[in-house]
C-alpha cells in the first residue's frame, strides 16, 4: 500500500515518518524543492525531538521518498497550511491547490484525507474541485457509497515538541463523506494510531478541531482577564489562580504576554468568520489575547523614568517555553512595540536562537545572553518562562525593576501559598 502525504511541514513530515515506520510505502510531496532534496538525503528542515533519526532511517531503508509533484498512490493525506488573511478571513487556497495537484494522478479506489485545520465545509469544497477536474471519476457525498474515490477529513491535534508521541497516542476524529470513506480512513490511521478513532461527519470533524483551539484561546483569555483584574486590585494573579485551582472543578490556565503560535491565535477566527453573530465570547477572547502585548508595554512605560534614558532587557522571544520557534510570538510583538518607545535602550535575549529574528533587525536592539542582558538593565521584562530563566540567581535581579509576565520569578518559585496547613489526605 502506498500513501502520499502532500505538504511536508510540521505535521506532514512527522506523519510521513510514522506511516513509513509502520511499513507503508510513503511518498512525501512538497512544492519546495529544497525541502524535497533535504528529505531525500535523510535530513529534516524543522526542529522536532526524535524526528531526525526516524526520517534518516525510513529514507535509508527506502520506505520514504520525496518529490515535488504528486505520483500515483492508494491514499493521499493533505497536510498543507490554512492561514488567515489580514482581515482574519480563512485562506484555503493551499488546500485547493494541493487537491488540484493530485487530481491528475487519482484513480478509482483511492482515498483522499484532508488533515489541515479547515473552516467547516472545506472537505466538501475540496471534493467538488476534484470532481470538476476529474469528470471521469465519481466522488462522495454525491455518489454515496458507490463513489469511485473515498474522501474524509481527519484533523491533526499534536503539540509541537511532542509531535511523534502525540501523533501515535492521541485519539482522532474521522469524518468521511461516506461510510466507506470513514472505514478506509480508519484502516489507514490504524496503521500507527494507538489512541481511539471516532467516526463522525466531515463537518463535525472540521468543527471539532477548531473548537479545541478556540476552547484553549477562551481559557487563556480568562486567565489574562483575571491578570488585569488582579492588577486593578493589587493582587497576585498567580496566587489567586493557584488557590482557585484547588477547587475540584476549576482549572484556570496561565496568564502571559499573549497567545502565539500558528494555531490557537488563528483557528478561532475560522469559527467567528462562519458564525459572526454567535461568537461574542470567542471574539472577545481574541481581542483580550491580542491586546496583551500592548498591556505589557503599558506596564513597562508606567515604570519608566521620563527624565533619563533607561535600559530595558527582554528575556525570551519564542512563542512558548523551551522551544526555538519565534514565529507569531507575542514576545517578539512586545519587543517590536518597545522599539518605538522613546528614550530606552533595548536588549533582547533568547537562548534558543543565534540572532535576532528578522523582523526585529535594524531597530537598534542589542541581542545577547540573559545574564549580560540583566546585568546591563534597569528594567528586566520576562516574556517567556524558559526552564533556564527559572534557574537565574535572584541576586542578579535584586536591584532591577521586574516585569514578570509569566509569574516565573515572582510567584512560581515560591510554589506553595504561604499559609498552607497540610491536610490529612494521604
Ligand atoms: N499559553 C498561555 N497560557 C497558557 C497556555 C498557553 O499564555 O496557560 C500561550 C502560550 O504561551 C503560547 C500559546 O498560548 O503562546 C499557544 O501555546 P500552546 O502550547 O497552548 O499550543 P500550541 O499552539 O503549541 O498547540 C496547539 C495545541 N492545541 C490545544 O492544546 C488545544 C495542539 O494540540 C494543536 O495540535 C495545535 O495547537 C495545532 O496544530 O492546532
Amino acid at each position: 500500500r502506498t500513501v502520499s502525504v502532500i505538504g511536508m511541514g510540521y505535521i506532514g513530515l512527522p506523519t510521513c515518518a510514522v506511516f513509513a515506520s509502520r511499513g507503508l510505502e510513503v511518498i512525501g510531496i512538497d512544492v519546495n524543492p529544497s525541502v524535497v532534496e533535504k528529505v531525500n538525503r535523510g535530513e529534516i528542515h524543522i526542529v522536532e525531538p526524535d524526528l531526525d533519526g526516524l526520517i534518516q532511517k525510513v529514507v535509508a531503508n527506502g520506505q520514504l521518498r520525496a518529490a515535488t509533484t504528486p505520483q500515483p498512490a492508494d491514499a493521499f493525506v493533505i497536510a498543507v497550511p490554512t492561514p488567515i488573511t489580514e482581515e482574519h478571513k480563512p485562506d484555503i487556497s493551499y488546500v485547493l491547490s494541493a487537491a488540484q495537484s493530485i487530481a491528475p494522478v487519482l484513480k478509482a479506489g483511492d482515498l483522499v484525507v484532508l488533515e489541515s485545520t479547515s473552516p467547516v465545509g472545506t472537505t466538501r469544497k475540496m471534493t467538488a474541485l476534484l470532481a470538476e477536474l476529474r469528470p471521469d471519476l465519481t466522488f462522495p457525498p454525491e455518489h454515496g457509497e458507490a463513489a469511485d474515490v473515498l474522501v474524509a477529513y481527519s484533523p491533526e491535534r499534536v503539540l509541537p515538541g511532542k509531535v511523534l508521541t502525540e501523533l501515535i497516542n492521541n485519539d482522532r476524529s474521522i469524518g468521511g463523506l461516506s461510510k466507506r470513506s470513514s472505514a478506509r480512513a480508519v484502516e489507514l490511521y490504524s496503521s500507527f494510531v494507538a489512541g481511539d478513532l471516532f467516526i463522525t461527519s466531515a463537518e463535525s470533524a472540521e468543527l471539532v478541531k477548531l473548537t479545541e483551539n478556540a476552547f484553549r484561546d477562551v481559557n487563556i483569555a480568562f486567565a489574562n482577564e483575571l491578570a488585569a483584574v488582579c492588577q486593578d486590585l493589587s493582587l497576585n494573579v498567580w496566587e489567586v489562580i493557584e488557590l482557585a485551582n484547588r477547587h475540584p472543578r476549576v482549572s484556570i490556565l496561565q496568564p502571559g504576554p499573549g497567545v502565539g503560535g500558528h494555531c490557537i491565535a488563528v483557528d478561532p477566527y475560522f469559527i467567528i468568520d462562519a458564525a459572526p453573530n454567535s461568537t461574542r465570547l470567542m471574539s472577545s477572547a481574541r481581542r483580550i489575547n491580542s491586546d496583551r502585548p500592548f498591556a505589557v508595554v503599558r506596564d513597562i512605560e508606567a515604570v519608566l523614568d521620563p527624565t533619563r534614558q533607561q535600559t530595558v532587557a527582554c528575556l525570551g522571544l519564542s512563542f512558548k517555553p523551551n522551544i526555538d520557534d519565534v514565529r507569531e510570538s507575542p514576545a517578539v510583538e512586545v519587543v517590536k512595540l518597545l522599539a518605538d518607545v522613546p528614550n530606552i535602550k533595548l536588549i533582547a535575549a533568547e537562548p534558543h536562537i543565534g540572532a535576532l529574528p528578522r523582523e526585529l533587525e535594524g531597530k537598534g536592539i542589542i541581542f545577547t545572553d540573559a545574564l549580560s542582558a540583566i546585568d546591563r538593565a534597569d528594567i528586566v521584562v520576562l516574556l517567556v518562562d524558559h526552564r533556564q530563566f527559572g534557574l537565574i540567581d535572584p541576586e542578579a535581579l535584586k536591584d532591577k525593576e521586574l516585569i514578570d509576565t509569566r509569574g516565573l520569578w515572582t510567584w512560581r518559585k515560591a510554589k506553595k501559598p504561604d499559609a498552607r496547613i497540610e491536610g490529612k489526605k494521604a
